[in-house]
């Protein structure tokens, strides 16, 4: 019965990248990688109108993106000048809330404001 070697997620490569592995057997060499799993991240992306008050978008940038003032500014202005801008990077759950609360709060004050999640 011939010596298998499985990887698993047990395998410590004390932070290295890969491992190599030898079967005494086979003479055998194989690298390992490590399972390293990054969470799904997601870009949470305002998009410019021309309606929607300047001063309302800084204010929904710092409650629900919890911007300073001054982030909040330079974020709105790029939207304004570019058309599109980066407010965060979240975890899915946590970008839904944030567009779901941007939209929710958008409508209830009769603006267009529109934000949409992509994932990274
Ligand atoms: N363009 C809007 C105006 O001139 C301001 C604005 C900025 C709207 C960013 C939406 O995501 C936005 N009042």
């Amino acid at each position: 019965m011939p010596f298998v070697h499985v990887a698993g997620p047990k395998d410590d490569d004390g932070g290295r990248k890969g491992g190599d592995d030898a079967n005494f057997e086979t003479g055998t060499v194989t690298k390992t990688r490590p399972k390293t799993k990054r969470p799904n991240l997601y870009r949470v992306l305002l998009l410019n109108d021309d309606y929607t008050p300047m001063e309302f978008v800084v204010l929904v940038l710092q409650d629900v993106f919890n911007k300073s003032r001054e982030d909040a500014m330079q974020i709105m202005l790029h939207v304004h000048q570019k058309g599109v801008g980066e407010c965060g990077v979240y975890p899915y759950e946590v970008a839904e809330t944030k567009v779901t609360r941007v939209m929710d709060t958008a409508r209830k004050n009769q603006h267009p404001l529109q934000c949409v999640m992509e994932k990274q």
